[in-house]
């Protein structure tokens, strides 16, 4: 595994819970991806600082509740079997007992302080969206997520300056109700991959255009609330390249569990040709935008009715969009 960060803080444990897998199941862009190749008992395997700060303090709380679990339990089970009444035993008075009063209290404050000093710090740490190398709007729909790529700061923010396209499931009708066979990434698969450059700060500023949603890729330690009338922020920095799945994390409606997220990591090089081609295609598709909008029927047709209510910059960035939609769905 290509972990530029600490290692794990309980290398033993994780992997006996088969988390330390080899990198190629992290660079692989096929079918399964780290999605399906982790175990189904552990979280994903981190691909962010914060991702792995994340999964340390899962297994630090995790072992503080096991230590507890067995010490309650165990002293529970020694005193109702061998303590008993039946065996003769009088139960013993801890009435205005000041020692064990002092101790049942320090003994959990210093626990939950144990717990919060590395939480405090992991969270700051999310919430620090200052100076990002790229800035991307994810906007929510009912039932897809809308991309705008944003002049913000830093290296990159030229590159992808007005590229704009919707993410829209790219598990069919057929595959849910079982008229065909269910592909690989049955319902974590969309037509449009929101493509971001390995190493490189990315912001992502989320909202929503009708009702609650949220932006959840947990592999990338990323989980924000898309909110109608409001930006927020939130930031990764994925440390390898690589697909990343994740979903929508706010009940919001029928299709609440149709409108996966698909990130897909590229080496910045790889990430500029991305961004090219794209400005090529927006500027070259910007006259022909409403013809485009119009154009594909079916399954595409939902996107060309969502503008009407966006921006309409946006709307016609996306509308330049729509033809590489139609032709990567299918
Ligand atoms: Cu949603």
């Amino acid at each position: 595994m290509n972990r530029p960060h600490h290692p794990p803080l309980f290398p033993a444990l994780a992997g006996a819970a088969g988390l330390l897998l080899p990198a190629v199941s992290f660079a692989q862009d096929a079918a399964g991806s780290a999605y399906q190749a982790t175990s189904k008992f552990n979280l994903q395997p981190p691909v962010s600082d914060i991702a792995n700060q994340i999964y340390d303090l899962h297994t630090l709380v995790l072992i503080f509740c096991a230590v507890i679990f067995v010490l309650v339990f165990g002293m529970m089970f020694y005193a109702i079997i061998y303590h008993r009444k039946s065996a003769g035993h009088q139960p013993a008075q801890f009435h205005e007992n000041t020692t064990v009063e002092i101790v049942w209290t320090v003994v959990p404050f210093v626990i939950l302080i144990l717990m919060a000093w590395p939480a405090t710090k992991t969270v700051i740490a999310m919430k620090d969206t200052s100076s990002p190398d790229l800035t991307i709007k994810a906007t929510g729909y009912q039932w897809k997520w809308g991309y705008d790529y944003l002049k913000g700061e830093g290296d990159l923010k030229d590159i992808a300056d007005g590229i704009a396209f919707y993410s829209t499931i790219a598990t069919t009708y057929e595959e849910r109700t079982n008229v065909k066979p269910k592909a690989a990434d049955y319902l974590l698969d969309v037509d449009n991959r929101l493509v971001v450059p390995v190493g490189k700060k990315v912001r992502i500023l989320t909202t929503a255009n009708d009702v609650l949603h949220a932006w959840w890729v947990p592999a990338l330690g990323v989980k924000q609330d898309a909110i109608p009338g409001f930006i927020r922020d939130t930031w990764f920095k994925a440390d390898t390249i690589g697909v990343f799945r994740g979903v929508c994390a706010e009940l919001c409606g029928k299709e609440h569990g149709f409108m996966p997220i698909v990130v897909e990591v590229k080496s910045v090089e790889d990430f500029r040709a991305w961004a090219a081609e794209r400005q090529k295609a927006r500027t070259a598709g910007g006259a022909a935008a409403p013809a485009a909008a119009s154009a594909p029927a079916g399954q595409a047709a939902p996107s060309a009715a969502v503008p009407a209510s966006a921006p309409a910059t946006g709307a016609a960035a996306r509308a330049a969009a729509v033809p590489a939609r139609g032709a990567a769905g299918g």
